[in-house]
C-alpha cells in the first residue's frame, strides 16, 4: 500500500516524523496563502487522501495550520465561477468535501486547528471537523454563502449547528454575522483563545500524542459516532467501546502508576 508521503501534495504541506515535533505528530498545512486557502478541488481531494491514511501511517495527534494571514477562505469560488458546474456535479463535489471533513472527525486520530484570520464558508466547515479549535484575537468567523447566493455544503448544517445551536447558524448564514474573539470562544466556535495559535495547537497535539492511539481513537471518532444515535444505542455502544479501550494491555502500566501512588494526581489549577 502506498504511503502518505508517496503522494505529491500541492495544495498541503505535511510534516511528519520530525524529532522538532514528538513521536506522532504531524502538521498539515494549508498551502494555498495567495487564494487565501480556498478550497479547490483538488485542495480536498488532498485532504481525503491524507486524513484517511493518517492513522495507518502512525499519525498520533495532528496540528492543521495554514500558510498566510488567513486560515481558509472556503469553497473556491473562482474554480467554481469557471467550472459553471451542474447540480450534479457540485452534489458530488459536496460527497468529497464530507468525505475529507468525515475522515477528520471520523478518522481516530486528534486534529487540532491552528486558526488566525478568517475561517469562513468552508473554512468554517473545515475548522468544525477538528477536534478542537484554537484561535487567536484576529480569527473570525463568518457563513458568506447567503451573501454570495450560496448555501453550505461541506457539512455546516450539521457541525456548524453541534457548535452554537440552529438559531445561531440560521443568523449567521442570512445576515452574514461575523464572530470573533471571547464571544467565538464562549459560543463554541473555538476552544482556546490565546497569543499563538500555532505554538498552542502543537502543545495540544505534544499531549495528545501522549494518550494511547486506542483511547485517542476511541474518543475521536466514537464521540461522534455515539451522537448520531440514539441515547439507548450510545450507552450500548459506549459501554462496548470502553470494554475494549479500558482492558487494553498498554493502559496496565498506567493503573499500576496510580495504584502505586506514583501516577499524577489530577488537582485544580494554581
Ligand atoms: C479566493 C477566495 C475564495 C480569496 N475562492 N479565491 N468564501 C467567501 O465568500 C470568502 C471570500 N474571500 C474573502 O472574503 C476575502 O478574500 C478574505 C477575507 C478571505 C481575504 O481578504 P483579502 O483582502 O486578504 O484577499 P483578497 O484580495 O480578497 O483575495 C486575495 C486572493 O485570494 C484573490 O486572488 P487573486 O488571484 O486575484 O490575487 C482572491 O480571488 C483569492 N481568494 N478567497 C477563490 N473563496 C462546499 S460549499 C462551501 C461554500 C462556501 O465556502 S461559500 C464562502 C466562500
Amino acid at each position: 500500500m502506498p504511503s502518505i508521503t508517496d503522494f505529491a501534495l500541492k495544495t498541503l504541506r505535511l510534516e511528519e516524523d520530525s524529532p522538532d515535533l514528538g513521536p506522532g505528530v504531524w502538521i498539515v498545512t494549508l498551502n494555498r496563502p495567495d487564494k487565501r486557502n480556498a478550497l479547490n478541488a483538488e485542495a480536498i481531494e488532498e485532504l481525503v487522501t491524507l486524513f484517511s491514511g493518517a492513522a495507518r501511517a502512525g499519525a498520533r495527534a495532528i496540528v492543521l495550520a495554514a500558510e498566510g494571514d488567513h486560515f481558509c477562505a472556503g469553497l473556491d469560488l473562482v474554480e467554481h465561477h469557471k467550472a459553471d458546474r451542474t447540480p450534479a456535479e457540485f452534489w458530488q463535489l459536496c460527497l468529497r468535501w464530507h468525505e475529507a471533513f468525515n475522515k477528520m472527525e471520523y478518522g481516530g486520530v486528534p486534529v487540532i486547528a491552528a486558526l488566525k484570520g478568517a475561517v469562513v464558508g468552508g473554512g468554517l466547515e473545515l475548522a468544525s471537523a477538528a477536534h478542537v479549535r484554537v484561535a487567536d484575537k484576529g480569527t473570525y468567523f463568518a457563513l458568506p454563502e447567503g451573501q454570495r447566493g450560496l448555501f453550505t455544503g461541506g457539512g455546516a448544517t450539521i457541525r456548524v449547528t453541534d457548535l452554537i445551536g440552529k438559531a445561531r447558524m440560521v443568523d449567521m448564514m442570512l445576515t452574514g454575522r461575523v464572530y470573533q474573539g471571547q464571544e467565538a470562544v464562549d459560543l463554541g466556535l473555538a476552544q482556546y483563545l490565546v497569543e499563538d495559535t500555532f505554538a498552542h495547537a502543537l502543545a495540544l497535539a505534544r499531549r495528545c500524542a501522549e494518550n494511547l492511539p486506542l483511547t485517542n481513537f476511541a474518543i475521536c471518532s466514537g464521540v461522534s459516532h455515539m451522537q448520531n444515535m440514539s441515547a439507548l444505542d450510545a450507552a450500548y455502544a459506549e459501554a462496548c467501546v470502553a470494554g475494549i479501550v479500558n482492558t487494553q494491555p498498554e493502559a496496565r502500566a498506567r493503573l499500576a502508576a496510580f495504584a502505586d501512588k506514583s501516577g499524577a494526581r489530577i488537582r485544580p489549577k494554581a
